[in-house]
């Protein structure tokens, strides 16, 4: 039950994420997200981000996303 950081490595969203992830040097899991598809506007992805936008950040329980 790792860091998952739901996301794209090209959005520059999910990249401020990855900055601050790799500065702390925490261990995660990139998982990416079908924007092309609206995979980021299903059910499953909403249920993570809400706004229906990455990046959406796991880590456990808890789930940051922004708005
Ligand atoms: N305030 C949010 C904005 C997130 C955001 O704009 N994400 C874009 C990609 S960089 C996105 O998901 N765009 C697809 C959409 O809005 O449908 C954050 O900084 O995390």
């Amino acid at each position: 039950m790792g860091l998952k950081l739901y996301g794209l490595p090209v959005s520059t969203c999910t990249g401020r994420v990855v900055a601050v992830i790799e500065e702390l040097g925490l261990e995660y899991e990139l998982v990416p997200v079908d924007l092309s598809a609206g995979e980021h506007k299903r059910p499953a992805f909403m249920e993570r981000n809400p706004f229906g936008q990455i990046p959406a950040l796991k880590d456990g329980d808890l789930v940051l996303f922004g708005e």
